[in-house]
């Protein structure tokens, strides 16, 4: 079967795009124990992954290692055995990510890898190289092709009736609020941030009206539009909130503090949310050098993410 993954016209690969597929379309099919996961608690983005792998109960078929909260530019994500709550590459040993990046698309004939290296990735131990790192499909991947092995069967982040709907939410909370709380941080002056933090605050606004009437964004249950939120709104207060998204803070809206408590408590997705290392990893990592350049870790805010959430009935 080719490949999915593209090499470009300098001979590289920028991005791994292939797909496990449990009907057999790919070379990659879903076997118990194949697959692995490198993520790291700080990015919302491998997060999402990680919540599928519980939500789906993937946690002894799809192996998981936590790259060092601490990324530096330049030499990307690093194993570090020797940090609390941080793991050695348990696959092949390597020091960095990158390595396994690289020799995976030495393994496809291209010349090396010209892309970021990035969490979340999965990784074939069977192939011996990375499948994709891309968060979206590993999420679909992880909700929909591994139903023989799973303990969660039932569940499904992304059903086909509601698929319209779903993508049509994700679209707005993504350029809002997914990418919306790095837009005020990130600007060059007072009339891009002006801008950027209306933009922000009118998807919360937006969320917040359907939420206070809707226990979640989409139908009577919770979908991967749900968990694409989440991964953002429980980063709000304790990260996003002083990267100058100071307007409000989720515990200010009445209908997005008691979803995302209520997403908080679902199953076992409180294991997946380590705020230790979401801290450290935001305030140390390079994305903060600029405003944060001796690495102060700021003291977690007083919030009870444990407080009832009463929506059941909604
Ligand atoms: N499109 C990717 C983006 C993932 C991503 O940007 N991850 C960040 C961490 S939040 C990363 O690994 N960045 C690596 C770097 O900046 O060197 C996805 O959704 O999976």
């Amino acid at each position: 079967m080719p490949s999915q993954t593209v090499i470009e016209s300098d001979g590289t690969i920028k991005s791994f795009t292939d797909w496990v597929k449990a009907d057999g379309s790919t070379d990659f099919q879903p076997e118990n124990g194949r697959y692995h996961l490198y993520g790291q608690h700080l990015c919302p983005f491998s997060h999402r992954a990680a919540m599928g792998r519980v939500l789906k109960g993937l946690e002894d078929v799809i192996s998981m290692d936590n790259m060092d909260y601490e990324l530096n530019r330049g030499e990307g994500w690093k194993f570090s055995p020797d940090k609390e709550g941080c793991d050695a590459d348990s696959v092949n040993g390597y020091k960095y990510l990158k390595e396994a990046y690289t020799a995976s698309a030495k393994k496809l004939g291209a010349s090396g890898f010209s892309g970021t290296v990035v969490v979340p990735t999965l990784y074939d131990k069977k192939l011996q190289r990375v499948v994709s790192n891309e968060s979206a499909d590993i999420l679909r991947m992880f909700n929909e092709e591994f139903n023989e092995f799973c303990v969660n069967k039932e569940l499904d982040l992304f059903p086909e009736a509601l698929r319209p709907e779903i993508e049509e939410v994700e679209k707005w909370t993504h350029m809002t609020i997914g990418l919306g709380v790095y837009g005020p941080g990130r600007a060059e002056n007072q009339e891009e941030y002006d801008s950027a933090i209306e933009k922000l605050f009118t998807g919360l606004d937006k969320a917040e009206a359907i939420l206070s009437k809707n226990r979640y964004l989409v139908g009577k249950q919770l979908t991967e539009a749900d968990v694409r939120l989440f991964v953002v709104l429980i980063r709000f207060d304790v990260v996003y909130y002083f990267l100058k998204c100071c307007k409000r803070r989720i515990a200010d809206y009445p209908a997005l503090w008691a979803y995302t408590r209520d997403i908080y408590q679902t199953g076992n997705i409180k294991s997946t949310v380590v705020f230790d290392q979401i801290m450290k990893g935001y305030f140390m990592s390079y994305y903060m050098r600029a405003i944060n350049p001796n690495k102060i870790v700021p003291v977690l805010p007083e919030l009870n993410y444990d407080e009832e959430p009463n929506r059941e009935n909604m």
